[in-house]
């Protein structure tokens, strides 16, 4: 029987490891082909509907590419169908809502989210794979702010100026969405841990739009809340937001373990930021089209930094995209291993 590598639950710990552990974000997608052959016959949801098909989608990565955890496969969107969310994935764009968010009305209708009723499969998909898998499964969510965008745009943005007037014009209404979505995130959260997770990982992709000021009062009070009460299930938590470098130094006194962060902030600015934090991170996603010896390169410095002191997981500041090259993964996941063995192993 092969062995459980739990390499990377002890480097969001913070302990000592034998290599540094490596996963991608977004490491189940169009960039592999027979994701692409399994989406030919099943649509974005209709894979989440279906255990066996989701758990394979979830496990192929791991294969694949030789990473350290596994994450579920599903969408951020995927508990807003269930609360009454018209949400389609449309190819090329992403998450699109025809009837999006305006009122105190719009919030008040959201009903709650009940996972065994309205989600069965999603904790079946976590137990298929907890047996099948000898590394970690990491759950996740969106965080509110992440997906509030998507609910008051209608869809992808790129200023957010409209879920930002939404929140200085009707601030009654925000915390109120705050708080659904919080709740809901909480609930889906839990399930996921009941089921087996083994950690999970808060998405707010587009939290860097936001400034220090803003953060601190319309979205820590929420992200606190979220937190301790995930805390409480005893799995190592992760908080994750792109462009965001200048929110570190607030995310350090959330209760979340381990800042995933992206390539306009170092690992070791990171480090310095939130000393008491295991940092994940970094690579930008777009060097995956580099030639190898500028990524290998630029992963060095990454895991030269990281490894400094025990608390680090190599990932991509941002998810892979379709372009990316499944062979160019595989020589990444291994140069990590290989390199961070030989200089950072720890003795365990
Ligand atoms: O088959 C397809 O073409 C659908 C593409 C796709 C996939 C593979 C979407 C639509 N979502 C997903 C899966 C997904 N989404 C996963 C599991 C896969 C894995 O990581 O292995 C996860 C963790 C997500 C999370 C997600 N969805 C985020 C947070 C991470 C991030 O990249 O910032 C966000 C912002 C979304 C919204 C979303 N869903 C899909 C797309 C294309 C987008 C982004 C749209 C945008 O740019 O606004």
């Amino acid at each position: 029987m092969t062995q459980f590598n739990d390499t990377f639950l002890k480097a969001c710990r913070g302990e000592t490891v034998p290599h540094i552990p490596v996963w991608y974000m977004r490491q189940a997608g169009r960039y592999q082909p027979e994701y692409r052959k399994i989406r030919e016959q099943y649509s974005f949801f209709d894979i989440n509907k279906n255990p066996e098909v989701c758990a394979n989608v979830t496990q192929l990565p791991v294969d694949q590419l030789g990473v350290d955890a596994a994450i579920l496969f599903a969408d951020i969107m995927t508990p807003l169908k269930p609360i009454g969310v018209d949400v389609n994935i449309v190819e090329g764009v992403g998450p699109v809502i025809d009837d999006p968010i305006q009122s105190m009305a719009d919030i008040q209708k959201l009903g709650q989210l009940h996972v065994q009723r309205d989600l069965p499969e999603i904790p079946e998909t976590v137990q298929i794979l907890t047996d099948r898998l000898h590394v970690p499964l990491i759950g996740f969510a969106g965080a509110p702010f992440t997906l509030s965008s998507y609910l008051i745009e209608g869809g992808p943005s790129k200023n957010y100026h409209k879920t930002k007037g939404f929140m200085y014009a009707k601030p009654a209404e925000w915390f109120e969405l705050m708080d659904t979505l919080a709740d809901l995130t909480i609930t889906y959260l839990k399930s996921q841990v009941e089921a087996g997770a083994r950690a999970i990982q808060v998405f707010d992709s587009w939290v860097g739009a936001l400034g220090t000021d803003d953060y601190e009062k319309y979205i820590f009070p929420t992200m606190d809340k979220i937190f301790t009460e995930v805390k409480k299930m005893n799995v190592p938590t992760i908080y994750f937001g792109s462009g965001a470098g200048h929110l570190v130094n607030q995310w350090a006194d959330l209760p979340a373990d381990v800042l995933s962060v992206d390539w306009r902030l170092s690992i070791e600015q990171a480090r310095n930021l939130a000393p008491n934090k295991t940092i994940q991170g970094n690579l930008d996603p777009s060097k995956l089209l580099a030639p190898w010896d500028m990524i290998q390169d630029e992963t060095k410095s990454i895991l030269d930094q990281g490894g400094s002191k025990p608390g680090f997981i190599f990932n991509l500041g941002h998810g892979i995209f379709p372009q990316a090259d499944v062979a160019t993964l595989q020589r990444l996941t291994t140069f990590v291993h290989d390199y961070t063995r030989k200089n950072h192993g720890g003795a365990e």
